[in-house]
């Protein structure tokens, strides 16, 4: 059984003009789809082959857990942004965030800061910590699922995520991530799961 590209959950143009059709096509139809195809590429025929995509993950190293890692990441980042996202946090994970960065405004300035720092390409996820939240980057394909942590929202900081719509002003793309697209209501459903 091989991996698929998982559809999007919403249309190409839907985040437009924040993120645009030419840019989700990329990433999605040609990064993602790439990722999906390698990976199959080296599990098939594999002591791999069956394993469920976070066995594989935990299972490998090298190029093998940098496809399949991206393959978690890209499906997990579409879900973490909506064309109805945006604002503040509310619920058991809104308290999450005022009780570690005190409140919304300040849990954004922490999370610009995490994606804006993380040098060359990587992610900056909100994690589950304890009852709790808490915020991480990674490097590369590396994710919180390799060190035992639970992801509950990410943004991809590689620049083939910005470039055609921010060129190199990752700093817009984030502010934009954090004020229009960011999906709570997929946070909070981690964060209760
Ligand atoms: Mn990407």
């Amino acid at each position: 059984m091989s991996f698929e590209l998982p559809a999007l959950p919403w249309a190409d143009d839907a985040l437009a003009p924040h993120i645009s059709a030419e840019t989700i096509s990329y990433h999605h139809g040609k990064h993602h789809a790439a990722y999906v195809a390698n990976l199959n590429k080296a599990v098939d025929g594999s002591d791999l082959e069956g394993k469920s995509l976070e066995e594989v993950i935990l299972a490998s190293e090298g190029g093998v857990f940098n496809n399949a890692a991206q393959v978690w990441n890209h499906t997990f980042y579409w879900s973490s942004l909506s064309p109805d996202g945006g604002g503040d946090p509310s619920g058991d994970l809104g308290a999450a965030i005022d009780a570690k960065f005190g409140s919304a405004d300040d849990f954004r300035a922490a999370f610009k800061t995490a994606a804006t720092t993380q040098f060359g390409s990587g992610w900056a996820w909100l994690i589950k910590d304890g009852g709790g939240v808490d915020i991480v980057q990674t490097a590369n394909a590396d994710l919180p699922l390799a060190h035992g942590q639970s992801a509950l929202l990410t943004i991809d900081v590689w620049e083939h995520a910005y470039y055609i719509d921010y060129r190199n002003a990752r700093p817009s793309y984030i502010d934009t991530y954090l004020e229009e697209l960011v999906n709570w209501e997929f946070a909070a459903s981690n964060f209760a799961g």
